[in-house]
């Protein structure tokens, strides 16, 4: 069995970070090991006022990594939301020292920061994930439009432009799958787009179209899943990565129409709307049958 260490949320209730990344893991045959970098009562889109908890202080990550570091047996790393600087770094710097011990790991980094022009997380983590993914001990970096152009320094308003953020960041890390462009770059508010980019390959565009709700923790089950396939993938020496991502893109297509078929008729969720963001938590659970589903329903290869 696969083993997989995840670094990022765990929320009491809901499904985001650690809670909705463990169980289709566990479902693909992952034995998964988190650490938690905050526990809160459920993910912040409820709204400021109804966030309890604490975030891990970075004496207690530095613990927790330290007592599973020398295990030695990880397959793979797996980072995502961590809200602070000190917690980005004390991460980067155990991951950077088992894939440093073991360079078969595979580690997909997801530089939580935000999304749409709106930070959620200390602007200070920019400089230190940047300075992770350019270490070359980054297999796979998941981040949205605003999240690369955070990490390049510089706007992305062109294709021109976002091909020439991959090839920036293909020195240094092999995969790249910009989970969604902003809508300027393709002009249809119809579709998200996302650019899967594999070193050495022309990237490939996939057109999904809008579920229209506010979701959470999307991006999470997807770098979750992501890991999986590419796993996989780099174990069987293949290079299938569009279909892989395809796949992916396909499991969570399918896990979001679960979820709003669950849901009560015509609720769409809303930032700060507590009552609606709890009905839209992603359905983990009902989904168990989707994530290996072998056959892809839909090609969104643009
Ligand atoms: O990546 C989504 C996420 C993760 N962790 C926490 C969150 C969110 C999104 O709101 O609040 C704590």
């Amino acid at each position: 069995m696969p083993r997989l260490l995840a670094t990022q949320s765990h929320v009491v209730h809901g499904y985001v970070g650690n809670k909705a990344a463990t169980f289709p893991l566990q479902c693909l045959g992952w034995d998964v090991d988190c650490v938690n970098s905050v526990q809160f009562s459920n993910h912040t889109g409820y709204g400021a006022d109804l966030i309890f908890g604490s975030i891990a202080s970075e004496k207690d990550l530095e613990l927790l990594l330290t007592g599973v570091s020398d295990f030695d047996d990880y397959d793979a790393l797996l980072s995502g939301y961590l809200p602070t600087d000190a917690a980005v770094s004390t991460m980067g710097r155990f991951y950077t020292q088992m894939k440093q011990k073991n360079a078969s790991v595979i580690w997909l980094l997801d530089p939580v920061m935000g999304d749409d022009g709106q930070l959620y997380v200390n602007e200070n983590v920019v400089p230190i994930y940047r300075a992770l993914v350019s270490s070359s001990l980054v297999d796979v970096m998941t981040p949205n439009h605003f999240e690369l152009e955070l990490l390049y320094g510089s706007n992305i308003s062109n294709k021109n432009e976002l091909k020439s953020a991959l090839a920036h960041f293909h020195k240094t890390v092999p995969a790249i799958v910009v989970t969604s462009c902003s809508r300027d770059l393709f002009e249809d508010g119809s579709h998200i787009y996302c650019v899967a980019s594999l070193r050495g390959t022309r990237p490939v565009v996939f057109r999904i179209p809008v579920i229209d709700s506010y979701f959470t923790g999307v991006g999470d089950m997807f770098s979750a899943l992501l890991l999986d396939r590419l796993y996989r993938m780099f174990e069987a020496g293949r290079r299938t990565f569009a279909e892989e991502v395809n796949h992916v893109l396909n499991v969570l297509h399918n896990v979001l129409e679960l979820t709003l078929k669950h849901s009560p008729k015509n609720v769409k969720a809303v930032m700060g709307q507590p009552k609606e963001m709890k009905q839209m938590e992603l359905r983990t659970i009902e989904s168990r049958d989707l994530y290996d589903r072998k056959s892809s329903a839909h090609n969104f290869i643009y």
